[in-house]
């Protein structure tokens, strides 16, 4: 039997990249820029596909990145205007100029830091564990903040992701991974002919800025009822003003059940020789069909297409610091923060 191997290149001027191979032939590249997912590269019908999105270099992480296969912190999602209060006292965080909230944990964030890294190779799983430490005060957020995050490969054909941090002040922690999916290995190509299945009641409704409204409302006849799996493509050509305002899905589905007994979500591939099944912890998954018009970036030498790729960013809905029902993202001393997202590869 082959054994679980891990190597470790240099990844640009600045990073560097672990390569992650199991003894089915999968590879999983991640890079500590950002603590990020590179490449997931998965032996079908005697081809190598990459599903995931990735650039060949960290240097064009740090020019055209959208948060390609990264850590998002503190905070996933819109915060919005970019204040909150907790524990008594109020935070105005920076924002963006564009429309005043603050995105993914605000500018130069999780994703643009080198975190260290550690290597852990076991009979049945490979794993790096990348750890980072966020300054008190760091985008306005209080406390100091310890995350980590360790990403494992497995003989299953495992990802999993495990999130742990720890914070000496109260403060906000709501992690995901922007991780986009393209199932056909081909970027050029939309995701419309990926079919879906998510196993979500509700999702909360967003206004013009992306932010959401407080609504919850029922997926029951709406292009958003993915609890009977099919096609992405209804998103794009449906006239439903949640799906026409955003172009597609840029939306959190609230979970109808969490943990690893079940799949909350599954993608699969246009010729349904590939599926990437979903388990989370997390009360919620945001999903985001990439609508970068033909502004999306060059990635390993072609132009990302309009809905070139899918999110499952699994995290605590956006909106938990406004509004009830929405989850809690508060951290406090006494209690370390602890989540895992495991994608399945089948
Ligand atoms: C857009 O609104 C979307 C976000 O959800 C996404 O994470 C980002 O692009 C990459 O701002």
């Amino acid at each position: 039997m082959e054994v679980l191997k891990i190597n470790k290149q240099e990844f640009g001027e600045t990073a560097i990249l672990y390569s992650l191979t199991n003894d089915n032939g999968l590879t999983m590249n991640v890079t500590n820029l950002g603590a990020r997912i590179v490449d997931l590269i998965v032996p079908v019908n005697g081809e190598e596909r990459n599903i995931v999105l990735g650039f060949e270099s960290a240097e064009e992480y740090l020019t055209k990145d959208i948060y390609f296969g990264a850590t998002i912190g503190r905070v996933a999602g819109r915060i919005k205007h970019g204040s909150f209060s907790l524990d008594g006292k109020s935070y105005q965080l920076p924002v963006n100029p564009e429309n005043g909230h603050t995105l993914h944990g605000g500018t130069e964030s999780f994703e643009t830091k080198l975190w260290d890294a550690e290597i852990e190779e076991t009979t049945n799983q490979v794993s790096v564990t990348f750890s980072y430490v966020s300054p008190n005060g760091e985008n306005g957020f209080p406390g100091e903040l310890k995350a980590y995050v360790r990403y494992s490969l497995t003989n299953e054909n495992e990802w999993i992701i495990d999130y742990q941090a720890e914070t000496d002040q109260p403060t906000l922690y709501n992690p995901t991974n922007h991780v986009y999916f393209n199932l056909t290995g081909d970027m050029t190509q939309s995701v419309g002919e990926h079919e879906l299945f998510v196993y979500a009641d509700r999702f909360a409704v967003v206004d013009e800025d992306t932010t959401v409204t407080g609504e919850l409302r029922s997926v029951e006849e709406t292009p958003f009822d993915f609890r009977k799996t099919k096609s992405v493509e209804q998103v794009f050509q449906t006239t439903y003003e949640q799906n026409s305002l955003v172009d597609g899905l840029d939306h959190p589905f609230m979970l109808n059940q969490t943990g690893f007994e079940a799949p909350q979500a599954i993608i699969t591939a246009p010729e349904k020789d590939l599926t990437v099944e979903m388990y989370t912890d997390r009360p919620a998954v945001v999903i985001f069909t990439a609508q970068f018009g033909n502004e999306g970036p060059e990635v390993r030498g072609q132009k990302l297409a309009n809905h070139g790729g899918i999110t499952l960013e699994t995290q605590v809905s956006p909106g938990a610091v406004e509004f009830e029902g929405f989850g809690n993202i508060e951290l406090y001393p006494d209690a370390p923060y602890q989540s895992r997202t495991i994608f399945k590869i089948k």
